[in-house]
């Protein structure tokens, strides 16, 4: 058996941090999981060094489940992002490790590929809808299917979704939180001119997405999901915060647009009301943050019995090891629905090379053995960690509100 003989964490920041589990086996073979959680990286770190990593020592390596299960139970205290953040490394880390001693992808030990190719969305971003646009035709023009559209509110300056870069969106900008200031109304009146003014140029044959992010009641959801509804939005995604999950059942009875929500759950338990519920059309929990492939399988496989579709996350605070271990189980699971694929950094590729890739509006992880991602280490020693802050959100009037 690949017993496993050592495993430690790399922090490395290639233009924003990240962490990365590298689990090394007696057959000689290593396997790599990603591990970051953003904004808080060292606690999950610490979660590995201090915790995980002295009970791995001697293991099985092949025991995917069977560790996973002792991760979970065996900490008493169960969920949260920093613990699923923990395992869902270990997890990926041992289905790489599975993948290189069988000489196979993840994705054929996972079932085989469904599919010819992950169909993933990319990120227009514009201070303006004439700019949005633009980008929106930019990333029709480079073969994609699927487009997200942000645009800045009038009046407002740094509106989620909307980059200083246009290509490279990233949202942790700061060594200390940056304070934003929102405003509902305003923001509720643009993004149906937005979707308008794509459809004109763009037309009807690639699917236009749209973010939220938290930022609306569940009644103003409903009314923007109803204003969208003209222009066929593929999904609204995270239209309120979801810890009130009830909240979607208002939103639904008022607009027939699909519905995205996920991105920071941590478990199938908080997917399952809004599954069960048929509350959502998509689901967006990701490899790393909700205890990876292994967890990944069981929240499809629970979605796929309510006609919901997959989505994962894949914003740029998530490692191509992530982005690797998302298209292997995208490839495989029968309910895929989208990826989202915020493209990185040239630095963070040198850091990770990686089999993935684009043609044609698919993304492929590529018939590497295992994941088919690495890290340099040599490379990722020359980026030390730097504290970087997502923003917080302000109304006008100082109040706090869901950034
Ligand atoms: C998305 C997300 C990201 C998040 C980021 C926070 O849909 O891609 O909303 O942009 O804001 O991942 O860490
Ligand atoms: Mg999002």
């Amino acid at each position: 058996m690949p017993k496993i003989t050592a495993a430690r964490t790399i922090v490395t920041c290639p233009g924003r941090n990240f962490v990365t589990l590298k689990i090394e086996t007696s057959d000689g073979v290593h396997g790599v999981g990603d591990a970051t959680l953003n904004g808080r990286e060292l606690s999950v770190k610490s979660y590995l060094d201090d915790h995980v990593i002295p009970c791995l020592i001697g293991r099985d390596a092949h025991q995917v489940e069977d560790i996973w299960q002792y991760l979970y139970k065996g900490a008493y205290w169960r969920r949260g992002p920093v613990t699923m953040s923990a395992i869902a490394a270990v997890d990926m880390a041992l289905w790489d490790i599975k993948g290189k001693i069988a000489g196979l992808p993840v994705y054929q030990l996972l079932g085989g590929a469904s599919r010819a190719g992950v169909m993933v969305y990319g990120h227009a971003n514009g201070e303006t809808i004439e700019d949005t646009v633009a980008a929106a035709r930019d990333y029709q023009a480079a073969g994609y299917k699927a487009v997200r559209l942000q645009t800045g509110v009038p009046g407002f300056k740094g509106t989620y979704g909307v980059s200083k870069d246009k290509l490279f969106y990233e949202p942790a900008d700061a060594d200390l939180p940056t304070e934003t200031t929102w405003a509902s109304e305003p923001y509720m009146r643009v993004v149906p001119e937005l979707f308008a003014g794509a459809r004109e140029a763009l037309g009807w044959e690639i699917h236009l997405l749209h973010d939220v992010h938290h930022r609306l009641k569940p009644i103003e959801a409903g009314r923007l999901g109803k204003d969208l509804e003209p222009y066929r939005p593929f999904w609204m995604e995270d239209p309120t915060p979801a810890e009130n999950q009830d909240a979607f059942r208002l939103i639904r009875q008022h607009t027939t647009t699909p519905l995205a929500v996920g991105e920071i759950f941590n478990s199938i338990w908080d997917c399952k009301g809004l599954i069960e519920n048929q509350l959502v059309d998509y689901i967006r929990a990701t490899v790393t943050h909700a205890g990876g492939i292994t967890h990944l399988r069981r929240i499809a496989g629970l979605a796929d019995l309510y006609g919901v579709r997959t989505g994962c996350h894949g914003a740029t605070d998530l490692s191509p090891v992530s982005m690797a271990a998302a298209l292997h189980f995208d490839l495989s699971v029968p309910n895929f629905g989208v990826q989202e694929y915020m493209r990185h950094t040239a630095e963070t590729d040198a850091v990770f090379p990686h089999a993935y890739s684009f043609e044609g509006g698919l993304l492929h992880p590529g018939e590497a053995p295992g994941l088919g991602v690495d890290i340099d280490e040599a490379a990722a020693a020359e980026f030390p960690y730097r504290r970087a802050y997502l923003p917080v959100a302000r109304l006008q009037d100082g109040t706090m509100h869901d950034w």
